[in-house]
């Protein structure tokens, strides 16, 4: 039942430049505080959608070249929302409902934490602090970070489809790959992401087979409202 949803959604969003891993809602509720549960029976089956460096090309330049979006508000969400809705449409004798990784519940807090499902579907380890032995930290908090095993940091967790009337009790789970192993890495890690993100330095922290194109850094580089002018659009917010 996975692997032909797995197959279907993979055969739509594939060539775009997405991945998607499948995951129970179960794995993603066990480990989260009760006020971020995912509110579907524990078998429910569900997807995480990853965006790999090439979703840039692949997905976004041609749905803006295609687009004379005057009302756009980020292009990068317009896009996505997009191809989710392709993706309903696609597959539209199945419920499929989205959530995606910007959108908020009424108390501000993120309607699904995409890192955790990362993490439980296997795509992408979550390294957090409590990862790490020797804690160099003390009090301070320091925000958690997905390294994808041929990506390293260059990609996004975009949200995730659910499917509420497929039901998959003996979906097998699959760990992600631990590839910051030593505490070391790990720390340096988490103080790259936290303290010089901007730098992209966390992303390079394994060998990483595909990086953003330049153009694709340009664009992330530049702060939201600007990159409306790159892309020759005009902000409702403006
Ligand atoms: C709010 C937010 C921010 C806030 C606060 C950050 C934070 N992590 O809280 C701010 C504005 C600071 C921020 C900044 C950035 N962000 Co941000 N942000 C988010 C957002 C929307 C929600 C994060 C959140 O509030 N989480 C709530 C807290 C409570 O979750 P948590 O700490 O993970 O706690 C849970 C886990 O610990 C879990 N848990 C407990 N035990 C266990 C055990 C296991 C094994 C597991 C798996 C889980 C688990 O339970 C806890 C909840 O109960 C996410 C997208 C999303 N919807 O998830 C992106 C996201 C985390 N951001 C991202 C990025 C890239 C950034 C920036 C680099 C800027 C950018 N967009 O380029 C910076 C870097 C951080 C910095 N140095 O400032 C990426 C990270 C990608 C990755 N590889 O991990 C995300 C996932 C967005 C995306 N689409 O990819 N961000």
């Amino acid at each position: 039942m996975a692997a032909v949803r797995k197959q279907q959604l993979n055969a739509c969003l594939g060539p775009l430049g997405f991945q998607c891993d499948p995951f129970r809602i179960d794995w993603y509720n066990a480990v989260i505080q009760p006020s971020f549960h995912l509110q579907y029976p524990d078998d429910t089956l569900a997807f995480v959608v990853l965006s790999t460096p090439q979703m840039f090309e692949k997905a976004f330049k041609p749905f803006i070249a295609d687009k004379q979006l005057p009302t756009v508000r980020d292009p990068i969400d317009e896009c996505i929302v997009y191809y989710f809705s392709l993706v309903k449409k696609n597959l539209s004798d199945q419920r499929i409902e989205a959530i995606h990784d910007f959108e908020m519940l009424p108390n501000r807090k993120p309607k699904v934490l995409v890192q955790t499902a990362a993490h439980v579907a296997g795509a992408a380890y979550y390294y957090q602090m409590k990862d790490v032995q020797q804690n160099p930290w003390g009090e301070k908090k320091m925000y958690g970070v997905c390294i994808h095993p041929r990506y390293g940091g260059w990609f996004a967790i975009r949200g995730v489809l659910i499917f509420p009337d497929v039901q998959v009790p003996s979906l097998e789970q699959k760990l992600p790959v631990d590839c910051v192993s030593t505490d070391e890495k790990k720390i340096q890690l988490l103080e790259r992401f936290n303290f010089h993100w901007q730098d992209w330095t966390y992303r390079d922290i394994i060998d990483v087979e595909e990086r953003y194109s330049e153009e694709q850094k340009q664009y992330f580089a530049t702060p939201p409202y600007e990159r409306f002018k790159l892309l020759g659009l005009k902000s409702a917010i403006s």
